[in-house]
């Protein structure tokens, strides 16, 4: 059975392996709970003495189980930091060299795209555009400055489990590096106008030689 979107970045399964680890243990965790709450109510209730339906919780020997609870609960979240701090750094803290740079800017209702012109540099007149449609290498990676024109929007590629806020007034560089050729969609994560749902971009990830072909019909336009 499939629960994700086909997974096509390097970071993708990182990302999958939090969840089902986070997943896994809340599961057994609520399982737990559940059964400490229906297996007293189910049996015990017409059976327990008049003491035991007056328990206050007052001291260690009546509380020794809520303790437990706390306790497992605090090595769980600490397990879970232990994983996913590496992992979260290495996609939200860092950025590896870049072998692409472009814009990623949302507006009412559209997404645009800037890619470096022919002098290779990025916020220059030669700059080249496209709406609704980026284009990136395969196996590169590549820095987007995430910007907005107006209000919030969100960046949200499933395939590669990526999702970024755009604010207006801000730059926020992020990086992605896809694994796999195709068209997987880009859409916007956040209710940003009527037209929301019409955000939806489509990434086209190239092998480096189409992706030159393809700059260069934006160079011609
Ligand atoms: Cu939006």
């Amino acid at each position: 059975m499939k629960f994700f979107p086909e997974n096509a970045s390097s970071y993708g399964s990182d990302v999958d392996f939090i969840f089902w680890l986070i997943t896994g243990v809340i599961t057994v965790a609520s399982i737990i709970v559940i059964f400490l709450i229906l297996y007293p109510i189910l049996t015990k209730n017409k059976t327990r003495t008049r003491e035991e339906r007056y328990k206050k919780g007052i001291g260690f020997k009546e509380l020794k189980l809520i303790y437990l609870g706390i306790f497992l609960l605090a090595v769980a979240d600490f397990y879970f930091l232990y994983q996913e701090g590496p992992i979260w750094s290495s996609i939200e803290e860092s950025l590896p060299e870049k072998d692409l740079h472009v814009i990623v800017m949302g507006r009412q209702w559209l997404w645009e795209f800037t890619y470096p012109g022919p002098d290779g540099k990025l916020y220059t007149d030669d700059d080249v555009k496209s709406i609704n449609q980026l284009y990136i290498p395969v196996n590169k990676t590549v820095h987007m400055d995430i910007q907005s024109y107006d209000v919030l929007h969100s960046v949200f590629i499933p395939n590669a489990r990526f999702k970024q806020d755009a604010l207006p007034g801000r730059n926020i560089t992020r990086w992605v590096k896809m694994t796999k050729t195709g068209k997987f969609p880009l859409t916007c994560a956040e209710i940003c106008g009527i037209g929301h749902a019409n955000m939806k971009a489509t990434i086209t990830v190239l092998s480096e030689k189409d992706f030159e072909k393809q700059l260069a019909k934006l160079y011609k336009k």
